[in-house]
């Protein structure tokens, strides 16, 4: 709970470890009440600091403690000293054993850091700080120790007992009792420590590596769920030999196991040998888990697989430095991601949750740089900046080196800092050596918050042929930083002819912009052309440029690239329904041009696009995103706005919509290849657009013929959504029906606890009170958090914007009884309020007031930390 102050940690501060941990062995003896932690650890003076002058403080919370020894030796109590966040060794020789003794209690352990329970096993998470919570540690990850487990339990509730590296003695004790042995043979920071005990059933496959190590894999989950693992072995094993591919990396112990828990409070987690996954990032069956889940399960296994190496082996050496491993890897997944499915379908994605959460975050109090220069709780910092923008900055310098220097330039990383703890600096110092090229300027990306905006004007000079773009760059200000210097900020440019020819004989040509203000001048340009900027994305940046509705059109159809393609469209439908705001603030009706229907019309009917490319582009800009461009965020407004523009589109195009979702239909077996997935993504697209029609008989006999088939669960959620978010008679037996259904499965219900909280009916408010109350849901498991209250604050902008400050007091007292439960995920649903300036006086007011509340409540610093430098910006 809070400290009086909570203390401010600074890069700047940084210091080598005093001590080095060179080994540990624990023991664990787990009960039901009350757990046993003996370790003995191997400890010595760390040459390279100044600071070890025979006293040492190791970390510890909430441990009790038993007894300590040194070398052998039970020490004193005048020869220690515990405090409140760790434990002081008085006097301490260079070298030295030092044994304890503590005891833990994971089963009251609410905020699931640490060791603790989850149904009936025992399972743990430690990064960031968690270890401290099991035994006294240097808890830092540049202290890299070889550790031995030795885990003791009842046999009977507990025949599986698991924790990192290869397994080694195992027997059975007296009292029904068992033990398991764990080596690990490679050194690692406590931060990727993991146990896990439970009553599990696992399924098991194996995978060969280039040099011929046959590596065990096995999934473990509890026995109902058996059925559910092929995806995630399958996605295990392509993430393998992509890495091995790709990157020339390979697996290096015996065996790989991955644990499904319920009670989770992030995705997943990478722990050596151990991987810990919330379920939901598990378990898939055509008809328990929607085509987003199976991706995500995909990407989140590669994910953990691939932090083996960007993360593992080469660690971070401080928590500043966390986007080396974050960054680097998610761009390893998405591109793992690209190849697996459609991979101009998942730059579209990445790009859309960077644009709404990222831009958002930059543009808040809490933006940050990629590496945070200070923080109260590193919890708070695992955000989109770290690693989505984390991953840009990557794949910018990925793109600037081209792909066969930046494998060199990984291959170096590799052999460089194999065992290591490096910064940010080391990795690009890699790029630079092996490229020969000066990133120097290039690092501003690290250590500047803000999304930078460029501002790009073109002149064509018809007499010399040629076309000239003019550059500026700003980087607005963030909490802390002003005027900031220029970026180095690469710009993938192309040209095209009112044909839609690319100009440029190489197609698109790499700008690098450097200066805040710079001319680039293309030659021997025939025509005027319409300059297509940043394709691919080449850099997370806002540009502006003056383009005409017929420059984007033509962008729209012709441009080579396919992410400007979509991008244009975007830029339209971003226009139109802004403009829609505006008629709306004057009292005016809004309206929908034709010309926008007919390019909608040509998309929708385009039979040579990938079908969820079609998707994509019909997908409106959200209201967060469209908030963006805005002076004061009118949320009414923008969803009044997407509602007509949708309700136009379905009149306007109604027979042609209804040909596309009979076009579209299906009667053959799920599968998850990546035309399956776009028909389905189109199809129910179409079905969200038609079910505008609200008093038209036939669209809703879709939508209900859709759920009642229960073809898969995509099909079966896109249904249940456009029925939970409509006035429909059958709606309430619809819902019931769904949970009659899936009651039992978890997973499954956090479905329905979204779609529900999600409806922008006017009484969500107490629908979702009375959902709290629904034997499925428990305010203690983060996934149940996430689907009811945090799907409401985060993606039901129109009723948690309320104007009467309703959803503002309702998030606020729900942080208020999470906070003492899970300060995690208490502080995580606090950040939707963080960016209450951007609203209109009334709504700042209320959002003011719930902040106000929070920051003079007894709080953790974890949410203390989010209220107070909301409230300060
Ligand atoms: N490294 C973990 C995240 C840990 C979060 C701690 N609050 C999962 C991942 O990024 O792979
Ligand atoms: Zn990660």
């Amino acid at each position: 709970m809070k400290e009086a102050s909570p203390r401010t940690i600074y890069l700047k501060d940084y210091q080598v470890p005093p001590y080095l941990i060179e080994s540990a062995a624990l023991v664990f003896e787990l009960y039901e009440r009350g757990t046993r932690v003996r370790s003995r650890l191997q400890v010595r003076r760390n040459p390279a600091s100044a600071l070890a002058e025979g006293t040492l403080h190791l970390d510890g919370e909430g441990l009790q403690h038993h007894w300590l020894e040194i070398d052998g030796r039970r020490l004193r109590e005048d020869e220690f000293v515990l405090e409140g966040d760790g434990l002081r060794l008085l006097s301490v020789p260079e070298r030295f054993e030092l044994a304890s003794e503590v005891v833990i209690e994971p089963e009251n352990n609410t905020a699931l850091e640490g060791l603790y329970r989850s149904n009936t096993m025992f399972c743990t998470q430690c990064e960031a700080e968690g270890f401290r919570k099991i035994t006294w540690f240097l808890d830092r990850p540049d202290v890299m120790t070889r550790f031995h487990v030795r885990i003791e339990a009842d046999k009977a509730a507990f025949p599986v007992l698991l924790s990192n590296g290869n397994p080694g003695d195992c027997g059975d004790l007296p009292d029904g009792r068992h033990f398991t042995e764990w080596d690990d043979p490679i050194p690692k920071p406590c931060y990727l420590f993991a146990l896990v005990a439970g009553d599990l059933k696992y399924l098991q496959d194996s995978h060969t590596t280039p040099s011929g190590r046959e590596v065990d894999l096995r999934i473990y989950v509890e026995p109902e769920n058996i059925d559910k693992c092929d995806h995630a072995m399958r996605s295990l094993i392509n993430a393998m030999r992509w890495d091995e591919e790709q990157y020339g990396r390979e697996y290096d112990l015996d065996v790989y196991n991955v644990v499904a828990v319920n009670d989770f409070n992030m995705g997943a987690m990478e722990n050596k040998g151990l991987n810990i996954f919330n379920s939901k990032f598990v378990l898939a069956r055509p008809d328990t888990a929607t085509d987003a889940d199976f991706q995500g399960i995909e990407g989140v296994i590669a994910h953990e697989y691939f932090h083996n190496w960007t993360g593992n082996r080469i660690t971070c050496r401080d928590w500043f430095q966390l986007s080396l491993k974050e960054g680097l890897t998610v761009f390893r997944d998405q591109e793992f991601s690209a190849d697996m499915g459609s991979r101009g379908v998942k730059r579209i994605e990445d790009v859309r949750l960077l644009r709404a959460h990222q831009f958002a975050e930059d543009a808040s109090p809490m933006a940050h740089p990629v590496r945070p220069g200070s923080y109260i709780e590193i919890n708070n910092f695992y955000t989109v900046t770290v690693y989505e923008k984390g991953a840009e900055v990557v794949r910018m310098q990925a793109n600037l080196l081209g792909p066969k220097l930046y494998r060199k330039a990984t291959d170096l990383y590799f052999e460089r800092h194999d065992g290591q703890a490096v910064t940010t600096e080391e990795f690009v110092a890699c790029m630079e050596d092996a490229s020969g090229r000066d990133l120097t300027q290039f690092k501003r990306w690290y250590d500047y918050a803000g999304t930078p905006r460029l501002e790009i004007a073109g002149s064509y000079a018809a007499g010399q042929q040629t076309y000239t773009l003019t550059v500026k760059q700003q980087v607005p200000d963030t909490p802390g930083q002003s005027e900031k210097p220029a970026f180095h900020i690469p710009l993938a440019v192309g040209l095209i002819d009112k044909n839609g020819r690319d100009l440029l004989p190489e197609q698109t040509r790499m700008l690098e912009v450097t200066e805040a203000e710079q001319e680039f001048v293309f030659d021997a340009i025939g025509s005027e052309p319409v300059p297509s900027l940043a394709r691919g994305f080449s850099a997370p940046v806002k540009i502006a440029f003056d383009y005409s509705d017929e420059q984007l059109m033509s962008l729209m159809s012709h441009d080579s690239d396919g992410f400007n393609r979509w991008d244009a469209g975007q830029t339209l439908l971003q226009r139109t329904l802004l403009d829609m705001v505006s008629q709306y603030q004057a009292g005016e009706n809004m309206v929908v041009g034709d010309r926008l229907l007919e390019v909608l019309r040509t998309a929708l009917l385009d039979d040579t696009a990938e079908h969820a490319l079609i998707a994509e582009v019909l997908t409106l800009p959200g209201i967060g995103y469209l908030g963006e461009f805005m002076e004061t965020v009118d949320v009414d407004g923008l969803y009044l706005a997407r509602e007509s523009l949708r309700l136009g589109v379905a009149e306007e195009l109604r027979e042609d919509l209804l040909l596309r979702y009979r076009q579209l239909a299906d009667e053959g077996e799920y599968t998850i290849e990546p035309q399956a997935i776009g028909r389905r993504s189109l199809r129910n697209c179409v079905l969200g657009y038609l079910m505008k029609l609200e008093d038209d008989e036939e669209i809703a006999q879709l939508a209900l013929d859709q759920y009642a088939a229960q073809r898969n669960m995509t099909d079966v959620m896109a249904a249940l959504a456009q029925i939970a978010d409509s006035d429909l008679s059958s709606r309430k037996e619809v819902l019931e029906d769904f949970a009659g259904r899936w009651q039992p499965d978890p997973l499954v219900m956090d479905k329905w606890f979204a779609v529900q909280a999600t409806a922008t009916r006017a009484t969500v408010l107490e629908e979702i009170h009375a959902l709290m109350q629904h034997p499925a849901f428990s305010i203690r498991n983060p996934n149940k958090v996430r689907s009811l209250i945090g799907a409401f604050a985060g993606g039901n902008p129109l009723r948690f914007h309320a104007a009467d400050g309703s959803g503002y007091r309702f998030v606020a007292e729900q942080v208020l009884v999470l906070d003492p439960l899970n300060p995690q995920i208490a502080a995580r649903l606090l950040r939707t309020m963080a960016r209450w300036q951007r609203y209109d006086e009334t709504r700042q007011g209320h959002m003011r007031e719930a902040l106000g509340r929070i920051v003079s409540a007894n709080v953790s610093k974890d949410v203390f930390e989010i209220a107070s430098k909301s409230l300060d910006a």
